[in-house]
Parts: C-alpha cells; structure tokens; sequence
C-alpha cells in the first residue's frame, strides 16, 4: 500500500505528514512537528530565528534545518516502520525567500555522506556562509533600489519576475551578501532556497527549483520559467552558475539516497522538486481550480489563491509565483502574523481560550479603536521600524486589545488585496490560528465572505504529501488530475464554515476605509502612540 510523505520547514518548526492511498481509501497515517526553539536549543534560535546584529537582519541555521530533518526522519522510521518502508514518493515545502550558500565542498559533501554518522556534523564545513537570511529579513532595502535601477525599475522588474524587489527575496538577500563578504561569495559553490537545500539531503545531490519557490527571488522571467540574466547580473557577479535549475513542479528530483535508505531504512521513494510553503498550501487547502482565496494565519499571514494569466503591472503589494497546478498564484505576505497575536495574548497574559472570550464579548468595529500591530517590521505595507500604534484605543482594556489586533490583520488583508482582482466570496483558512472560530468569524466579517476551515491547520505539509502523491502518479504514467489527488484530503468533510454577519459586514466597510487612513499616515510618519 503507497504512503506518501510531505514535510513542512517553516519558520518556527518542521512539521511531517503521512498520508496513505489506497484506491478510495485515503487518510491521514501520521502527523508530527518539531519545534526549533525547544527541541534544538544549542541553535539559539527565538521563533526559529536570530535577530541581528544589525537593525532588519534575521537568519536560521541552515545546519539546524538539516539537524532538524534527520531528527524528524529518524523519529518517523522508529514510530512507523512499515509506512516508512512502504513509502513511495516525498516533497519538501518550506519558507520561501531564505538562502543558504554552500562551498565546493559542501556540494560535493552531498553525495558522500557517511550513513554510519548523524548527518549535521558532516555539514560542519559545507557552508559559504554559516547563517541563511530568512523572509523576515528587512535589511536590504539599497540592495532593492539597486536591483531595480538597473533593470530599468521596479514597474519593469514586476512585469518581468512577479514582484517588484522586495526586501526578503533571495536576489537583495544575495546582493547585500556578495558586496559585504566579497570572498565568501566568491567561495560559494550554489546558492540553494530552503527548499532546494533539504530537497538536496534527501537526493544526496544538489536539486533544482520549481517556479513557485524560484519567483520567490526576483530572479526568475515569470514568461520562460528560467532565471532572468538581466537581474541576476544586476544582483551579483556570476550568479547563475550558483543558482538551481529551474524545473517544472512535478519533476521527480531523484531517489531518496542511500545515506537515509542505509541509516534508516528508507526505500528509494521517488523526491519530487521542493517547493515554497505557500504554493504548497494552495494544493493543501485545495485550491486547484481559480475563483477561491486562502488565508494562511501562520507566523506570517498570507493571502492567495490561482490567477487566469498574470496581473504583474505596477505591483506594490503582492506577487505572482508559478503555481504547483502549472499556471500562476497571486499571494500578498503580511510579517505581523502569529507574533503580533501571541505579543498582545501575552501583553494581557491571556490564554488563548481568555483570547476568543475576549473576541466574544467585543462588538465588531470595536467602537472605532484601531491598532496597527507592527511588533516586527512589515512587509505589506512596507514599514522599516516595529511599532504598535492605537487610535481611539485604550492601551489598558485587553478585550479591545485583543478585537483591535485581529480586525487590523483581517483589514489590512482585505484592503491590500485588490490587485489581485479577484471578488472574495469564499475563503479557505488554514495556519495554526484558524483552528480559532472566533479570529475566523472576524475574517468572515471583515471580507463578508464565508470562511471554511478545513480539517488539517496544516495545509502547508498536507500540500507537500498530496505533491508527492501528484508526481508519483504523474511518473507512473497516471493521470495528471489534481482533482482526484486532493479528493478525499481537502474535501469539506469535517469542515468548520464561519458565515459573515450581514450588520457586521456593513460596519466594516466604513471602518476599512478609517483603517487605510490611520495606516497611511503611520507608513509616512506616525504620531500616534508607539508601543
Ligand atoms: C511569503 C513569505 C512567507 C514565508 C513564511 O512571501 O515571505 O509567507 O514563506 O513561511
């Protein structure tokens, strides 16, 4: 019976899915996460991450990732040895944007990698640079006026790669680093996206890319699905000899390699290319077909759904990716996504339970208090230093607190999302903060739409199993039919729907509007109370 297996880098932790198929009988064989901060602490890591030195700069380990895969492999091999073994294809999704830069002889590691020894130790000297910046980095923003100058522009670079540059994406990433550490650079063999990198220990060699991750960079010619070499020559010397391939997402990266089959039994399951957690997430949470949205509550909020062609022109909020199915998704990122929740819950010292009682006995438009919940540099729209400003907010009433930092995140979603051109009459939720019916009764308020919540939080990992089903059917000479991969994983059943309160919805319309103006005036100078 085939069991196919999807992990999930995120930023916080590695989550592992099992799924099994066979013929109409489909379900869910196992689940597991695994948190950075508190299973790997020699790391160092706070949410997964390091902040600093520098003002805006925020990195991982890539080590700890690949520490973090074994781990999770090996506990998987000992709770489930026969699934394991029976295991016929894997996919990675992870956070997008992050970079990790190997030397010569850390590629060359990957294929020689001694299965009688844990594998982070081997990887001691494989790395150009021992940290990867992640997508919370907001540290480049000469890097993107620079990239964007010399390709004629940020209108002409949207139109091109799908997004103008932005701060997080691979290409300033790479270009702050190749100026800064001009040896390093030069000592670098590949540059990987997380996703390539852990698709590459699981293959035992470097892997390539799939659109959905590569447009990630501000690199990628969304019009060939190759790398653009007017921006990776605007970006650093030689770049594209360091970058993956660009492959189709349904490419079979290679077999599992032989360190994991020796080490832990694996079988040689077929690897499908990696992708982005937010591509892998449209497949998880179903969206196959255009028409519908996903909102993703997770340490980033994102929103996205399948686009008709591409909307690239003059983009300032979002950005279009290669999508899993083969066309394109449209996605706007939003930093403030779980941190912003847990600092204001642990303002207020509130469970999550004391969090939704809260939201219940708050009225929708929270009497015109308005909170903009900056706790980290935000992306959309873009603001350089952290910051939560109030507004006709008393800073000591927690339940307004509370109402006012989730109507800001489910405002400013909804009103920076028209470009995708896209009307929203149904949501799909998922992240680990829609398991919250009462953040998902806002939602519903907010866009006056329904929001379904699927069985699974984890529509990320769930996508990465159900991409590897999708390829492996693909590969075997199946059918290449999306619909019956998903059947089954992400159909409505157990699914909670929230529906919009026609008086609640009308209350936002006007309060959306106060909204955009407070944010307005904080993005160009706010004098408001800063927290
Ligand atoms: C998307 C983005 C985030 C990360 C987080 O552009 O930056 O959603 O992928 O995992």
């Amino acid at each position: 019976m085939p069991f196919y297996l999807g992990f999930d880098a995120s930023t916080q932790s590695l989550t592992a899915i099992l799924i099994e198929v066979d013929g109409g009988r489909r379900g869910v064989a196992a689940l597991d996460t695994f948190r950075y901060d508190e299973e790997l602490p020699q790391y160092g890591t706070r949410h997964g991450a390091i902040r600093g030195p520098e003002p805006g700069v925020v990195t991982s380990p890539p080590a700890m990732w690949a520490e973090a895969l074994e781990r999770m492999i090996a506990r998987l091999a000992r709770a489930h040895p026969r699934e394991v073994a029976g295991l016929a294809a894997v996919a990675i999704s992870a956070q997008q944007h992050g970079s990790v830069y190997l030397n010569a002889s850390g590629a060359a590691r990957l294929s020689t990698l001694d299965p009688r020894h844990p594998l982070a130790p081997q990887l001691e000297h494989a790395f150009a640079r021992p940290v990867a910046p992640i997508w919370m980095d907001s540290s480049t923003t000469a890097e993107c006026e620079a990239i964007a100058r010399a390709v004629g522009g940020h209108e002409i670079l949207a139109a091109r790669t799908g997004s103008r540059a932005f701060e997080r994406f691979t290409g300033p990433q790479i270009r702050k680093w190749a100026t800064e550490a001009p040896a390093a650079y030069a000592a670098t063999a590949r540059i990987d996206l997380v996703s390539s990198f852990l698709t590459s220990l699981l293959i035992g060699a470097p892997a390539p890319l799939d659109p959905g991750d590569a447009a990630g960079t501000n690199l990628m010619d969304l019009s060939t699905r190759g790398w653009w070499p007017e921006a990776a020559q605007a970006t650093a010397v030689d770049l594209a000899t360091r970058l993956p391939a660009v492959v189709d997402a349904r490419t079979i990266a290679g077999p599992v390699s032989s360190y994991w089959q020796r080490r832990y039994g694996l079988p040689p399951a077929r690897v499908v290319v990696g992708t982005g957690d937010n591509p892998s997430s449209l497949i998880g949470t179903g969206l196959v077909t255009e028409g519908h949205v996903a909102v993703s509550l997770g340490t980033s909020n994102t929103l996205f759904g399948l686009v008709a062609g591409t909307r690239p022109t003059g983009l300032r909020d979002g950005h279009i990716f290669g999508a899993p199915t083969g066309g394109f998704m449209g996605l706007t990122c939003f930093a403030n996504g779980s941190l912003a929740r847990d600092h204001v819950r642990d303002r207020y010292r509130l469970t999550w339970e004391g969090f939704s009682d809260a939201l219940r006995h708050t009225p929708p438009g929270n009497h015109d208090a308005l909170m903009l919940p900056w706790v980290v540099p935000e992306i959309t729209p873009h603001v350089a230093l952290a910051g939560v400003h109030r507004l006709n907010l008393d800073e000591r009433d927690a339940a307004a607190n509370v109402r006012a930092v989730v109507e800001a995140q489910m405002m400013t979603m909804a009103n920076h999302t028209d470009w995708m051109g896209v009307s929203i009459r149904e949501i799909s939720a998922t992240g680990g903060a829609s398991a919250n019916p009462e953040i998902l009764q806002v939602m519903a308020d907010v866009f006056g739409a329904t929001v379904s919540r699927l069985s699974t939080t984890n529509s990320a990992c769930l996508g990465a199993a159900l991409r590897a089903r999708h390829a492996d059917v693909v590969a075997t000479g199946g059918a290449d039919d999306w619909r019956s991969v998903i059947a089954g994983f992400v159909e409505p059943a157990g699914t909670v729907q929230v529906q919009p309160s026609p008086a609640a919805a009308a209350r936002y319309v006007d309060l959306r509007r106060r909204y955009t103006a407070f944010e307005d005036a904080c993005v160009s100078g706010c004098s408001a109370d800063a927290e």
